[in-house]
């Protein structure tokens, strides 16, 4: 007797897929990152796997329009799960975190620089809070007790941070103290909700992220993290300022106008 692949017996395809989610997806910004990918994002799939990881993961490395051959050294990389994402043009960091989200499954969604900056067993911390917890949104903390930061930065880039902090945790994100790391953690459901809102770059992409997630009374929880690679600095404190004065009348002025108002996230702050 054929086989009648007829619509009653055909497989249901798209809703089984998230049965199948792992974990954890970690999303990885990249831009004109080929020189270190590789090997970064081999120790990183390597600590996923490991007993100290946080579970079943999947490693979704976004190439945000790189002219240096990033794109090429992503296809080159070789891990079972990995989803790689191609930006045709450079868009910034949280343009391509807004892709990389799109395309990640995961319960619990991290994202991190492309030289995985700090020891990545804060993952595995994160992962626990968001997945046993349900918490919403987990942010490294550079200023918790446990973590190591400041002491391997210069003068100047400490004050610069210091200050910046201050400054945004007075005007924006309330009492949290490091807004600007680049590890932080998401539930699915919140990152599904979340990242769609987000137009801001750079520096002030974390804060407009917070924001949000404050203004939609989400948990956020904090967790200590320890710096291990430290880049090449990218902070010019005074043009930084004059930015980010700008970046907070963008996110005041998009609040205003009710492009933060979600449904979803309304919704899901009561969860
Ligand atoms: N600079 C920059 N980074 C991008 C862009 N798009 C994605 N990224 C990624 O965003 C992450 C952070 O970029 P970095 O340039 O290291 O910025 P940073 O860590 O804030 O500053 P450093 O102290 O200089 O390392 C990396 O993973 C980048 O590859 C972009 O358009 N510009
Ligand atoms: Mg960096």
């Amino acid at each position: 007797m054929g086989t009648t692949e007829g619509q009653g017996s055909a497989p249901v395809p798209a809703a089984p897929d998230r049965a199948a989610a792992p974990d954890v997806s970690v999303v990885i910004p990249a831009y004109n990152s080929a020189s270190f990918l590789a090997e970064r994002m081999a120790a990183l799939a390597e600590f996923l796997d490991s007993p100290d990881g946080p579970g079943s993961s999947e490693l979704v490395v976004v190439d945000d329009g790189s002219s240096d051959g990033t794109a090429d050294a992503i296809r080159s990389l070789r891990f079972p799960r990995l989803v790689p994402v191609f930006r045709p043009a450079n868009g910034g960091k949280f343009a391509a975190l807004v892709s990389g989200m799109a395309a990640a499954r995961g319960r619990c969604r991290v994202f991190t620089d492309a030289d995985v900056p700090y020891e990545p067993v804060s993952i595995t911390r994160m992962a626990e809070l968001v997945l046993r917890r349900g918490v919403h949104v987990v942010v490294g903390d550079r200023t918790l007790p446990g973590s190591a930061y400041a002491g391997e930065l210069g003068l100047v880039r400490r004050l610069a941070t210091r200050g910046f902090s201050a400054f945004v945790r007075l005007f924006v994100t309330a009492g949290l103290h490091d807004t600007q790391c680049g590890l932080k953690a998401f539930r699915g459901d919140v990152a599904d909700a979340l990242f769609p809102l987000l137009r801001e770059q750079g520096f002030a992409g974390d804060v407009e992220l917070l924001y949000v997630a404050l203004l939609h009374n989400l948990e956020i929880k904090r967790v200590p993290v320890r710096l291990r690679y430290q880049g090449r600095s990218t902070v010019k404190p005074v043009l930084h300022a004059f930015a980010m004065l700008e970046s907070l009348a963008r996110i005041r002025w998009r609040r205003h106008k009710g492009l933060y108002d979600s449904a979803a996230l309304a919704a899901l702050s009561r969860t």
